[in-house]
């Protein structure tokens, strides 16, 4: 549903379904505790041991019954600015190339990093790290699920949570190499609680 209003639309909209969710969430909805389905991920550098990190994702249905995910991501021991976020098709960091692309399931699937961005399902938005190395992300998209169906991350060959070195540019311009965030800094396999 999400996807499909992707393809006719501009990425800074389509970002807006992520950004508006997350209104909606801070005007007063809120997951309750021991409901609906979670999940974590333990978030290591790919190269630089001293950047660690950990995520929750948290899902439940809104009122309409809509699924809607919450992300909450920290890490630390990171280069301070703006960094790409994503999920990525396949859980697995070691190493963090065999994470794959970004998650993009369905009929017309198209995972190229910097060719098919920001239309993804598993596209979030960029992680802020201050001075000191430390940042933290909460977003909140209905592009995917935790509980089984056809946009799960908790599919066959599961899904990873990948920061970039580089920040997200959205591709405004289409596909340029690097403009989803270029290099991957770190990574974490998203597992069920
Ligand atoms: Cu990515």
């Amino acid at each position: 549903m999400i996807r499909s209003s992707a393809r006719s639309v501009s990425g800074r909209a389509v970002l807006g379904v992520v950004m508006a969710a997350a209104a909606f969430a801070a005007a007063g909805w809120a997951l309750a505790a021991g409901k609906g389905v979670s999940a974590h991920a333990e978030i290591a550098g790919c190269e630089d041991v001293g950047i660690r990190g950990s995520a929750t994702l948290r899902e439940a249905p809104s009122a309409e019954g809509v699924k809607v995910v919450e992300i909450d991501l920290r890490v630390s021991g990171m280069k301070p600015g703006k960094h790409a976020v994503h999920v990525h098709e396949v859980g697995v960091c070691k190493p963090c190339a065999d994470a794959k692309g970004h998650f993009d399931p369905g009929p017309a699937s198209n995972s190229s990093p910097d060719g098919n961005h920001p239309f993804h399902l598993g596209d979030l938005i960029n992680l802020e790290v201050n001075a000191k190395g430390e940042g933290r992300l909460k977003a909140t998209t209905t592009r995917f699920t935790l509980s089984p169906g056809p946009l799960s991350l908790l599919d066959k060959d599961g899904s990873a949570l990948i920061v970039h070195v580089d920040p997200d540019t959205y591709c405004p311009e289409g596909e340029k190499k690097g403009c989803a965030g270029g290099a991957r800094a770190a990574c974490g396999v998203i597992v069920k609680d």
